[in-house]
C-alpha cells in the first residue's frame, strides 16, 4: 500500500491556504487511498523566534482542526513530531548526508534568514538544517508520496536527493519519495499581496483567511481583496494575479476551472461576492466540528498519544537500519 506523509507547522493559525493546499485533500482523498501519516511538525516551529505557550496552543489547535477537517484516526495516523524521537535521531544522519551548499540554496532559508536579519534577529542554525529534519520526517516512514502545496516542493526534491545519495553510499535503506500537489490551489496567495503566499506566520492578517475567522470576517477579507487594474474578469496569473487568486479559490471551493469561471463574471464585485460565500460555506462544517472537538481536549490528546505510538513503531526499524548502515554499533 502507498505510504503518505505530510505535516503542518504550528507557526500560526491554520489558513485557507493550508486547507485548500493540504488538509482538505488529506481528509477527502489521501487517507482513503493510502497508509497515511499526518503530523503537527512542532520542531520546525522552533527555527525562528517563538513564544513557547503559543506553540503549545497552536499545536493542539492544529490537531483539532485536522480532525475537524475530517482526518479519521481509524484511517490514518495523526501525531506530533516531537513525540517521536526517531525524527531528530534520523535528522542528524541526513545532516551528515546533505552539503552546506545544498541547504543554503533553499528558497525558504534565503527568505527567512533575510527576514530574521531585517528584524534584527540572529539566524538559527536550525533554520539552515530544517530541510534535513523535514527529510527525516519523510524518510523515517519509507514514504512514497508527500502531498504538499508547491511552496514545499523544493524541500521534497532535496529529500529525494538525500535518500538517493544515502542509498548509494550505504546500501538501500530509504524509499525515494515524490511530492504531489493538489490539482487546484497548490498556492493560495495573500489577498492583500497576491505576489506572496497566504502563509500562516505572515504579519498581515487582512490578506489571510484563517479557518477559525468569524464568517463576517471572511466575507470582509474577500470583499477587500486587492484586485488588478482594468475591469474585465480574466484568468491571467501574471497580468492579473489578484483576480486569478480569487478565481482559483472559487474553483477550489466549488469546482469548475478558473478560466471557465472567469467567463461567468462581468465584474470584480460579483466575483468577490461569490468567492466570499463559497469560502464561508466551505469552512462552515469545519468550524462547527472544531467547536465540538475543542470542547473535549482529552479526546484530541488521546488521538495524538495513540498516533505517536503507531508512528514510533513504524519509524524505529527504518532509523535503526540507517544507523547500522552508516557504521554505528547497534545499541543491543
Ligand atoms: N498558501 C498556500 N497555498 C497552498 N498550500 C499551502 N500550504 C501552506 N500555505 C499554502 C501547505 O500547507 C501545508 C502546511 O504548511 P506549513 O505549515 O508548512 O506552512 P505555512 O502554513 O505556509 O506556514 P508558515 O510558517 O507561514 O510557512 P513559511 O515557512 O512558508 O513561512 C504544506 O503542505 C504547505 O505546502
Amino acid at each position: 500500500m502507498t505510504r503518505i506523509f505530510s505535516g503542518i507547522k504550528p507557526t500560526g493559525h491554520l489558513t485557507l491556504g493550508n486547507y485548500l493546499g493540504a488538509v482538505r485533500r488529506w481528509a477527502e482523498v489521501d487517507q482513503h487511498r493510502a497508509d497515511a501519516l499526518f503530523s503537527i511538525v512542532d520542531l520546525h516551529a522552533l527555527t525562528v523566534e517563538h513564544d513557547p505557550a503559543r506553540v503549545r496552543r497552536l499545536s493542539r489547535q492544529a490537531a483539532t482542526l485536522m480532525l475537524a477537517a475530517g482526518l479519521d484516526p481509524a484511517r490514518c495516523t495523526v501525531f506530533v513530531q516531537s513525540h517521536v524521537g526517531a525524527h531528530t535521531r534520523l535528522s542528524y544522519l541526513l545532516e551528515c548526508t546533505a552539503t552546506d551548499g545544498e541547504l543554503r540554496r533553499m528558497i525558504q532559508y534565503k527568505e527567512k534568514s533575510v527576514r530574521a536579519k531585517a528584524a534584527g534577529q540572529s539566524v538559527r542554525v536550525s533554520l539552515l538544517t530544517y530541510p534535513a529534519l523535514m527529510a527525516a520526517d519523510i524518510l523515517a516512514y519509507r514514504t512514497d508520496e508527500v502531498p504538499v502545496g508547491d511552496d514545499q516542493t523544493q524541500h521534497v526534491e532535496l529529500t529525494r536527493d538525500l535518500a538517493e545519495r544515502f542509498n548509494l553510499r550505504y546500501g538501500p535503506t530509504f524509499t525515494v519519495p515524490r511530492a504531489t500537489n493538489p490539482p487546484v490551489a497548490a498556492r493560495v496567495m495573500d489577498l492583500q499581496d497576491p505576489s506572496s503566499k497566504m502563509g500562516k506566520s505572515h504579519e498581515s492578517g487582512a490578506g489571510i483567511i484563517y479557518l477559525l475567522d468569524e464568517m463576517d470576517v471572511v466575507r470582509r477579507k474577500v470583499m477587500r481583496a486587492v484586485t488588478d487594474s482594468g475591469r474585465e474578469v480574466e484568468y491571467d496569473p501574471v497580468a492579473k494575479p489578484g483576480v486569478a487568486n480569487l478565481l482559483e479559490i472559487l474553483s477550489a471551493c466549488g469546482g469548475g476551472n478558473p478560466s471557465e469561471l472567469a467567463g461567468v463574471y462581468e465584474s470584480y464585485g460579483s466575483l468577490k461576492q461569490d468567492t466570499a460565500e463559497a469560502v464561508v460555506e466551505l469552512l462552515r462544517p469545519v468550524r462547527a466540528r472544531h467547536a465540538e472537538l475543542a470542547a473535549d481536549p482529552g479526546h484530541v490528546d488521546k488521538v495524538l498519544k495513540e498516533g505517536a505510538e503507531r508512528a514510533r513503531e513504524m519509524a524505529r526499524p527504518v532509523v535503526d537500519a540507517a544507523y547500522e548502515a552508516v557504521g554505528l554499533l547497534p545499541a543491543g
